[in-house]
């Protein structure tokens, strides 16, 4: 029996349009035995592009990101994977930048999650993480805005 769970990192949470990010999974896995046969996928969402950098011989299929075959120890973040991505100018779409990982196999049982059953994009047990950008996007509207704003507390 191993507790797997996941946690996810993004490099940069407010980056540019443009910008390189990294993306970072840590598993850990609370035992008592030792995971084999561990299988991680990370759906990146649209508003990432350019996937490159998988480490530890990670594999793309269109815009997943799966590792397979992969044994963790017990203990906190025993093992990490990571992969680069480029952002994507905001479109406006629902949830563009968050980027959802997902324990999708093992060869244990897992007494508090299952594997492969997260429900749409939402992550909800241990083995299911997200990470999230906000993208910075310059305000091109008015530029006096600030300068323009009133203070009637400071008449004399
Ligand atoms: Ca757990
Ligand atoms: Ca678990
Ligand atoms: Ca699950």
């Amino acid at each position: 029996m191993s507790d797997l769970s996941l946690t996810k990192l993004i490099s940069n949470a407010t980056p540019n349009a443009g910008d390189v990010v990294t993306f970072t999974i840590q598993i850990s896995n609370l035992g008592p035995d030792a995971a084999t046969g561990v299988e991680v996928k990370d759906y990146v969402p649209a508003g990432f592009g350019t996937i490159t950098a998988i480490s530890d011989g990670g594999t793309l299929s269109g815009s997943t990101v799966t590792w397979t075959g992969m044994s963790v120890p017990v203990g906190a973040n025993t093992v990490t994977r990571t992969f680069q991505a480029t952002v994507i100018a905001p479109t406006g779409a629902p949830d563009e930048y968050k980027n959802t990982t997902e324990v999708t196999d093992s060869d244990q049982y897992d007494p508090d999650s299952q594997p492969n059953n997260m429900a749409g994009n939402t992550p909800a047990q241990d083995d299911e993480a997200f990470a999230k950008a906000i993208v910075q996007q310059a305000d091109l509207c008015c530029p006096n805005r600030s300068a323009r704003s009133t203070r009637t507390s400071a008449k004399p």
